[in-house]
């Protein structure tokens, strides 16, 4: 069992509604238990200016699968929410779901670049994954408090609780 955290995002069509559906169908994946789950953040878009806001968070879970299976079903998971891929880079998304961190490991595949690498500048990412994990030290040796020591809390506004 691996311990991995995910980014989760959406622009478009009822981001809200997207990252809850999201959430049930990390619950739903084989061999893999959702542990916690991050407050939702309303975030600036990263990236070109005329699109929506973003809903972030961040989720906690444990699984056997490895990485590139994982990766293989959170893009099955994107299909299903109506995800097409453009050319265009940071551009808008029903429903993004990267991975952040996989156990200890450090992956530079074509396909798959763990720890995600621009995570150090986005606040959308580091404040909600403190929340699950504030004494977090990654595989390469940085420090989760010190990026956010560096990384302001602009642009972001952590949604009350949902239910
Ligand atoms: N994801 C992007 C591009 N820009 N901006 C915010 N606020 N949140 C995101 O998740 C995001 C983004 C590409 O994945
Ligand atoms: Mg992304
Ligand atoms: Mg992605």
């Amino acid at each position: 069992m691996e311990r991995v955290y995910l980014g989760l995002g959406s622009n478009l069509a009822d981001p809200l509604s997207q990252l809850r559906d999201a959430l049930a169908a990390l619950a739903a994946l084989p061999d893999s238990q959702v542990r916690t789950v991050s407050s939702f953040y309303s975030s600036d878009p990263l990236g070109p200016a005329d699109q929506p806001r973003y809903v972030n968070a961040v989720a906690a879970l444990d699984t056997v699968l490895a990485p590139l299976a994982l990766l293989d079903a959170l893009q099955a998971i994107e299909r299903d929410h109506g995800r097409v891929r453009k050319a265009e880079r940071w551009g808008p998304r029903t429903l993004d779901i990267d991975i952040l961190l996989f156990g200890e490991r450090v992956l530079n595949e074509a396909r798959l670049q763990v720890p995600h690498y621009h995570m150090h500048a986005r606040p959308f990412v580091l404040y909600p994954l403190a929340e699950l994990a504030p004494a977090l030290h990654l595989p390469d040796g940085r420090v989760l408090s010190e990026m956010i020591a560096a990384c302001p809390f602009v642009g972001l506004e952590r949604l009350p609780d949902l239910d």
